[in-house]
């Protein structure tokens, strides 16, 4: 069981995207616990009001601290009053983060609850962070407008190395050989479509001569697409 509490200013995208999957099996059956947190709710002032400039100038407006500190609190409380006294993890979801990989959604799959953050507007002052965040994480190099679909990457990826989350009764992770590996190729019924023919050898039944073809498939593909992955996969063995 892990528990995931997001803070956001759009509780519903969160929700609906991740009550929608796999993950959304995983909460039915109570391997999976997500709630997410408006952070509006915490903003104790006449117009719930959450941002507000950035001193110094410049473009846009800033999350300010105090709702998410109060958030962040009210979260914790609850935590602690189901019996939960380890130190919880708060992830801060930022193109300034580590980009996130297998290996960080692992480290977190260990954890029994955590706390994600996303941010909004043209960003979240410092000192709340200073003050919460554990972990900063960016799902890669390209711009979003908030943390929302970078949380439920996060949460999607880890969810699902939970015991239970996937129907299969093998892991979430493939075989030790295709560690930074890409998949190999994959091939269902009909044995011809479209004039092409399944790879003969996966009809052939033998199953040594068929992860020997899969594994050189996974090089090759990987070689064409991700050589940098390669590099890493060499590194490691
Ligand atoms: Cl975590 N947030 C935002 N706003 N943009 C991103 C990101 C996160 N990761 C990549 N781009």
């Amino acid at each position: 069981m892990i528990g995931f509490h997001i803070m956001t200013l759009f509780p519903d995208m969160v929700l609906n995207g991740l009550q929608t999957s796999i993950i959304g099996r995983g909460i039915e059956r109570g391997y999976v616990e997500v709630e997410a947190v408006n952070i509006r709710d915490y903003a104790f002032n006449k117009h719930h009001k959450v941002d507000d400039y950035p001193y110094g100038g410049g473009a846009g407006m800033l999350m300010q601290a105090e709702p998410i500190y109060q958030c962040y609190q009210a979260i914790l409380q609850r935590i602690r009053e189901k019996g939960q006294d380890k130190p919880v993890r708060c992830i801060y979801l930022t193109p300034q983060g580590t980009v996130f990989r297998q290996e960080m959604a692992r480290s977190l799959a260990k954890e029994e609850e955590l706390i994600l953050l996303c941010g909004h507007y043209e960003g979240v002052d410092e000192r709340v962070l200073e003050e919460i965040v554990t972990d900063h994480i960016s799902i890669g190099d390209y711009v979003l407008t908030g943390g929302e679909l970078a949380a439920m990457v996060v949460v999607d990826a880890v969810a699902r190395l939970v015991p239970g989350v996937l129907n299969n009764d093998a892991s979430g992770e493939t075989e030790s050989f295709q560690e930074n590996l890409l998949e190999y190729p994959q091939y269902s019924r009909p044995e011809v479509w479209h004039d092409k023919k399944v790879p003969e050898i996966l009809l052939s039944g033998h199953h040594e001569n068929v992860e020997k073809w899969r594994y050189e498939q996974s090089l090759i593909r990987t070689r064409e697409r991700r050589p940098d992955l390669l590099v890493k996969n060499e590194q490691n063995n």
